[in-house]
């Protein structure tokens, strides 16, 4: 072989076997997530356990964590997996599912939804942590994933300024955040959404200085 060929034939496998190579680099990452979410002190919420970019996903063990002082899972829901067992420990705080799909789900998985009730005070905060997440195909190999962390914010209606009263500095605050003042940026959107219409805007602000003042109508914080 002549030096020249000894030098590009090399280089022109070398640049074959990279242009041939899986697309792995650019894949999309599987991810075991839970959303951020809130609720009312004393009140219920369901969230669900997410997998999204799944390709041909048999089943999933996952043990999900959170502080049992501010939240307990009272139940676990099937999603769009088949929930095989679950196990729930509310005094050490953690819950642990399996379900599977024996055919291999793709896109959005949702293994399960877990119902969390209140225990905690307005104000508190859990983190919803995916503390162990395996994943395999119907073959049984394992699926490379990240995890993705939630949390669960427990509020008192009304109180859009997370000082656990429900005052008329909360509806300045609510105006003062919907006009982009700085300082005022961190609001719990379902405390805010006082009218339960879904939005949080500055109906909500007049809707909460109303119930304030007592006017008739305006009795109830949705
Ligand atoms: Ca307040
Ligand atoms: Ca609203």
């Amino acid at each position: 072989m002549t030096e020249w060929r000894q030098l590009v034939v090399p280089g022109v496998v070398m640049l074959l076997l990279i242009s041939l190579a899986p697309a792995g680099a650019t894949a999309t990452t599987v991810c075991v997530e839970i959303v951020n979410c809130a609720l009312e002190s004393g009140g219920t919420v369901t969230v669900p356990v997410q997998i999204t970019n799944a390709t041909g996903l048999g089943g999933c063990d996952i043990n999900v964590t959170y502080d049992a002082s501010v939240v307990h899972v009272t139940d676990v829901i099937s999603g769009n997996m088949e929930l095989l067992t679950h196990m729930i420990n509310n005094e050490s705080g953690w819950v642990r599912m399996n379900a599977i799909n024996i055919t291999g789900q793709s896109g959005d998985a949702v293994p399960a939804n877990l119902k969390l009730t209140a225990t905690g005070d307005a104000g508190s905060v859990s983190t919803l942590c995916v503390a162990d997440a395996t994943l395999i195909d119907p073959g049984y190999e394992i699926v490379p994933q990240v995890t993705g962390d939630g949390t669960c914010t427990i509020f008192l209606n009304g109180d859009a300024d997370s000082d656990r009263r429900v005052d008329m500095h909360d509806a300045i605050y609510l105006m003062q955040h919907l006009l982009g003042v700085t300082g005022f940026e961190e609001i719990v959107p379902e405390a805010a959404d006082v009218n339960g219409d879904g939005e949080v805007t500055s109906h909500d602000a007049m809707y909460l200085a109303k119930h304030l003042i007592g006017i008739s109508g305006y009795e109830k914080l949705m």
